[in-house]
């Protein structure tokens, strides 16, 4: 069935599995199609006059890149007059976006980073937009932080687009996880994995080295026996990898495995960690989990944390779940 488009394959879903409605098979296609104009600004660098900073911070203390405003701005003008969602949450906005009264509501919430990992952009490595889409609960309208601060384990949908050499969006509904890489003539994202399946074991593991100083007990000792090789006590040597695009490295973990780590350490520790939960962790770890990875915070399943705050941070590991396993539990033993 390679080969499809992500159309057909919503369509298909929607009609023969009832996997899906048609308000969320709308959803997952304008996320895509913003993701398609998004993957055509960054193309553009330069000569777009995209590169460089915007001169703004967001409610994280981080200076704001024009690539940053800008898909956000691109994933908000494609979501809001569609009538699927309530409302909308991002990186880079201090609080949700509530639909325009000019416009009929949905009964979704979308949750998103636009550009994540845009410390690359400038020197033209890959980035990617994060995206999670939940239920608006019952009495709330969508406009409200509270609406948003639901497990994981409610998502219905979360994906990720990488804007690489190709594009590629990788998507779960909850049964599976998919590639759909774009065909930039035909402006179509078409099917080139089904299915999905990390590999449940790794010799590769991504991490920033240069917070070795910083972390707990439990990672230091990970990282230690995995540089120890063959001769330590994984007995195997391992390579090592850090993009600084988390859609980057967990797209190679979902191509051919790895463990991914940014773990708590005593640098993050006052915010929880480095990453955040409901627009990064969240997505990130249902994709994993729904292609045979595993996600936690070191200590607890990521996906079953209840979330206090919109823009609430947590120490990330995911990936091969055999890697995912042992380091858990060097935390859980400590
Ligand atoms: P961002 O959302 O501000 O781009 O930050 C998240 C990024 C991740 O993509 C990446 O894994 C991490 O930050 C890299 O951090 P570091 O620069 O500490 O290596
Ligand atoms: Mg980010």
């Amino acid at each position: 069935m390679n080969g499809i488009s992500l159309t057909r394959y919503l369509i298909e879903e929607q009609r023969a599995k009832a996997q899906i409605g048609a308000d969320l098979r709308l959803l997952i296609e304008v996320v895509a199609r913003a993701c398609k104009t998004i993957a055509i600004a960054v193309g553009k660098g330069d000569l777009g006059g995209v590169l460089g900073d915007a001169g703004t911070g967001n409610i994280q203390g981080e200076a704001q890149k024009k690539l940053d405003v800008l898909s956000n701005e691109i994933l908000l003008e494609a979501n809001e007059w569609g009538g699927h969602l309530a409302g909308l949450a991002s990186e880079e906005m201090d609080h949700p976006h509530a639909i325009p009264n000019e416009f009929p509501k949905g009964g979704y919430l979308l949750l998103f980073d636009p550009l994540d990992g845009s410390s690359n952009i400038d020197v033209n490595v890959s980035v990617g937009t994060i995206f999670s889409v939940l239920r608006c609960p019952e009495g709330m309208t969508g406009a409200e932080d509270d609406a948003f601060l639901q497990p994981g384990t409610t998502q219905v949908a979360a994906g990720y687009c990488v804007y690489g050499p190709s594009a590629i969006l990788v998507l779960t509904l909850g049964n599976g996880t998919h590639a759909f890489t774009l065909d930039r003539e035909l402006g179509s994202f078409r099917m080139t994995a089904r299915d999905i399946q990390i590999p449940a074991d790794t010799k590769e593991f991504a991490i920033n080295a240069s917070n070795a100083r910083f972390w707990e007990a439990p990672v230091k000792r990970y990282v230690d026996e995995m540089l120890e090789g063959k001769d330590g006590p994984l007995g195997k040597d391992y390579n090592m990898r850090w993009v600084a695009s988390m859609v980057a490295d967990v797209h190679r973990i979902v191509t051919r495995g790895g463990v991914f780590m940014y773990p708590l350490d005593s640098k993050t520790k006052d915010k929880g960690g480095k990453l955040r939960l409901l627009y990064e962790a969240n997505p990130m770890a249902m994709i994993v989990e729904q292609a045979g990875g595993a996600a936690t915070t070191g200590r607890e399943r990521i996906l079953d944390l209840k979330p206090q705050k919109l823009h609430q941070r947590v120490p990330v590991i995911l990936g091969s779940k055999n890697e995912v396993a042992r380091v858990t539990g060097y935390h859980l033993e400590g």
